[in-house]
């Protein structure tokens, strides 16, 4: 028989089910197009499927996975909560499963063999750390809105706590204003933005969540007749290529870059798991970050891939 692209002498070619959240952001475009293209690369048959952000959807999709035999699983979890009757039954069918981007909560660890991703907290830290670089030589009480991620969500979770953390240790001075979820996508920012507007006069910064809700809300804010940037600060997560556009046009202030190329280092993990290594791996696989402000945004767009 005809040996499939990429596999080894004899060795039978290894089938990746991989359920994605959805569609929400320039992020998730970069990290789907990144899982295709690594799986491509590493001669894995792909089967993907688009979630929609709902955990129903991919709760199916797992299904549809262990039905089919696949060889490994791999999704990113719309949610923290709700995963371990789904994996149970992965586990019970001899599947093994790794998680990207997002991780669940599980009181049995042994559900799933690690974690491709990054470290959300630390992010949340990040971003407080870049508004303290923004607001330097501002003094007296800051207003901050907060456009948060999906709710239950593990970076919307994690990036609130880690911000919080840094805020509530150093800087009494900061006050979170108004906080809620946007979904992460450009509709929901905007939309939460004009009413965030609506309700306070006075809010100073914007922590945004992800870019995209970041763009979104740049749209309100020059609607209610403020510059971005300007006389509204702004914070945000990601660094996708319309991210540092805004940035470089000094709309948005301050990025914490996070990774969505996640692709290559999945497939590494795949095939040590498959190959039946995976106690070998560390429980959470992290990627290389950096931070940005807007003055090294026009000098560093370039240079960026996604
Ligand atoms: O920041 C956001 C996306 O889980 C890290 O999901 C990911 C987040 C990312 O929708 O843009």
């Amino acid at each position: 028989p005809a040996k499939s692209a990429g596999s080894q002498t004899g060795s039978k070619q290894i089938t990746l089910g991989f359920s994605q959240v959805g569609s929400e952001s320039g992020w998730r475009a970069a990290n789907t197009q990144s899982v295709k293209q690594a799986a491509a690369a590493a001669g894995i048959a792909l089967k993907f499927s688009d979630a929609q952000q709902k955990q129903e959807n991919q709760i199916s999709a797992i299904r549809s996975y262990i039905a089919q035999k696949v060889d490994v699983i791999s999704f990113s979890p719309v949610v923290v909560t709700g995963w371990d009757t789904v994996l149970k039954e992965a586990k019970a069918a001899n599947i093994p499963v790794i998680l990207t981007d997002r991780s669940v909560e599980t009181s049995d660890p042994s559900l799933y063999v690690t974690l491709v991703g990054s470290d959300f907290e630390i992010e949340g830290e990040r971003a407080a750390h870049l508004l303290e670089k923004v607001l330097a030589g501002h003094k007296g009480p800051v207003k901050i809105a907060q456009l948060e991620g999906t709710t239950g969500a593990a970076p919307a979770i994690e990036r609130a706590k880690g911000f919080a953390t840094i805020m509530h240790a150093s800087h009494p001075e900061w006050k979170i204003i108004a906080s809620q979820t946007g979904d992460f996508t450009r509709a929901g920012g905007k939309q939460v933005m004009a009413a965030f507007l609506q309700a306070h006069a006075d809010i100073d910064v914007l922590f945004s969540h992800n870019d995209d809700m970041a763009i979104g809300a740049i749209q309100s804010i020059q609607a209610a007749g403020k510059t971005p940037g300007t006389d509204i600060k702004i914070v945000s997560v990601d660094g996708v290529h319309d991210g540092f556009v805004a940035m470089s046009k000094g709309q948005i202030n301050a990025i914490v870059e996070c990774n969505p190329l996640l692709g290559p280092q999945l497939m590494d993990a795949v095939k040590v798991v498959h190959a039946g290594k995976g106690s070998t791996l560390p429980r959470w696989i992290k990627t290389k970050e950096s931070d940005y402000t807007a003055d090294q945004a026009a000098a560093a767009l370039p240079s960026r891939k996604y």
